[in-house]
């Protein structure tokens, strides 16, 4: 953590020029209809996105691994250096765990970190996707969906081990995301493999807690390239049909074949009150993994103007989404990485914020395409950096979150502390 006086040295040479930005498109906005700058502020500082343990490591690749040093060892250390993201930007109040790689062995400590930091557990994720040392079964040709009993219930049991370490933490959201599937053509019976995974959710399903959700995630490719159990948004949506209203869909912005409408997906799920979560990276091809936002800004924007149109429309139930990033690569800083993703994710919320509503569905009942476009772009190309840095600083945060992390020379007192080699568990 950083002290109270140093986030205000470093904020104090950029007020002055913060103010005045702020100032100038606070005057801007009144002018347009849609929302004040303050008003817009006030979302922004609602708004908190969930660090996952994983991604506080290098990774992301199946090739090598470059640390940089200073990678937290421990469960104790993640929420270390989840506590400082949420101090510098205020918006990253929560953490997902991976079981086994953060098997709580001191529960109480956990918890006292977690209430002294302001941060709680956002979901618990299971892993079947890999062999852990000492296990009975192989997940070689799979988990929930194998053709061997055994292997699936050792896989249903894992699961219901990750809700007991996560009701022990206080999470009320389980994911589960599944590498099953099959590389060749007809290595895998395509109705039956669905039928057993179906079975073995509605195992999981039974030892859900009442108040938690269950959210499944799907993805076309990846570890296996022919086919995978869970590929789409329609399996994973079939499948919470089918074990009831405490099962909603996860969205993973990386899980989709190049150039799918993601904000379409998006905005279908809230229509059936079946969108629970959502996992924010950027790509240029895959599972890319890299920074939300680097590549692909507009399409973001796009995302959250489904979003928050689905918010402002009372005729929409879709339960609050549990947002996270899910991003992991060699190249960055990962805390730098995730506070660049967290100010995209903001920026492009902020930006949904300022499209003018009414005029955009007058325009779409008008099909005045031309018009509807325009209301877009005049939100996406506003620059909302100034309302974006004022929701940090309302929240006690930095001005320049990354700018500010760099100057304190955090890193540097990590890899005093932790060592230059120390590695983070995880993928
Ligand atoms: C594998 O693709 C993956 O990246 C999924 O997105 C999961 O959410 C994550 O790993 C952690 O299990
Ligand atoms: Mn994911
Ligand atoms: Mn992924």
């Amino acid at each position: 953590m950083l002290l109270a006086q140093q986030l205000h040295d470093l904020n104090a040479p950029l007020v002055a020029g913060h103010e005045a930005n702020y100032h100038h498109l606070s005057e801007q906005l009144d002018q347009r209809s849609a929302a004040s700058a303050a008003a817009v502020v006030a979302q922004l500082r609602q708004f908190q996105v969930a660090v996952p343990s994983w991604a506080l490591g290098t990774g992301g690749t199946r090739f090598g691994r470059f640390p940089g040093g200073g990678e937290p060892r421990s469960l104790e250390e993640k929420i270390a250096d989840v506590a400082l993201l949420h101090q510098l930007n205020g918006s990253s109040n929560a953490i997902s765990l991976h079981i086994p790689w953060d098997i709580p062995t001191d529960v109480a400590g956990a918890q006292q970190q977690l209430a002294a930091a302001g941060l709680r557990i956002d979901s618990m994720n299971s892993n079947t996707f890999q062999d852990q040392p000492g296990q009975a079964q192989t997940y070689k040709f799979g988990s929930l969906a194998s053709t061997d009993a055994a292997v699936r219930a050792q896989a249903v049991q894992h699961n219901i081990e990750c809700l007991e370490y996560g009701r022990q933490l206080g999470a009320l959201v389980h994911t589960v995301w599944l590498a099953d599937g099959s590389n060749f053509p007809g290595q895998q019976h395509f109705r039956g493999a669905y039928q057993r995974t179906q079975e073995s959710l509605a195992a999981i399903y039974g030892a859900l807690p009442p108040d938690w959700t269950l959210l499944v995630e799907y993805k076309p490719f990846e570890p296996n390239f022919y086919s995978m159990v869970i590929p789409d948004w329609g399996t994973s949506y079939a499948l919470c049909q089918a074990m009831g209203p405490q099962a909603q869909v996860l969205v993973d912005l990386g899980h989709h074949l190049p150039n799918t409408n993601i904000e379409q997906i998006v905005g279908r799920l809230q229509h059936f009150g079946r969108l629970g979560g959502f996992h924010f990276n950027g790509s240029m091809y895959g599972d890319d993994d890299l920074t939300t936002g680097s590549i692909k800004p507009f399409q973001l924007f796009l995302i959250f103007n489904e979003l928050v149109d689905s918010a402002q429309d009372a005729t929409v139930h879709n339960p609050a989404v549990a947002y996270m990033i899910d991003a992991s690569h060699n190249t960055k800083d990962p805390l730098e990485d995730l506070l660049q993703s967290t100010d995209n994710i903001l920026t492009a919320y902020a930006k949904s914020l300022l499209v003018d509503r009414p005029a955009l569905q007058a325009a779409q009942a008008a099909n005045d395409a031309a018009l509807a476009e325009d209301l877009l772009r005049d939100a996406f190309l506003t620059d909302v950096r100034p309302l974006v840095a004022e929701a940090y600083r309302q929240a006690g945060g930095a001005l320049r979150p990354v700018a500010a992390y760099r100057q304190a020379t955090h890193r540097a007192g990590l890899i005093a502390q932790r060592g230059r080699h120390a590695l983070a568990t995880g993928l």
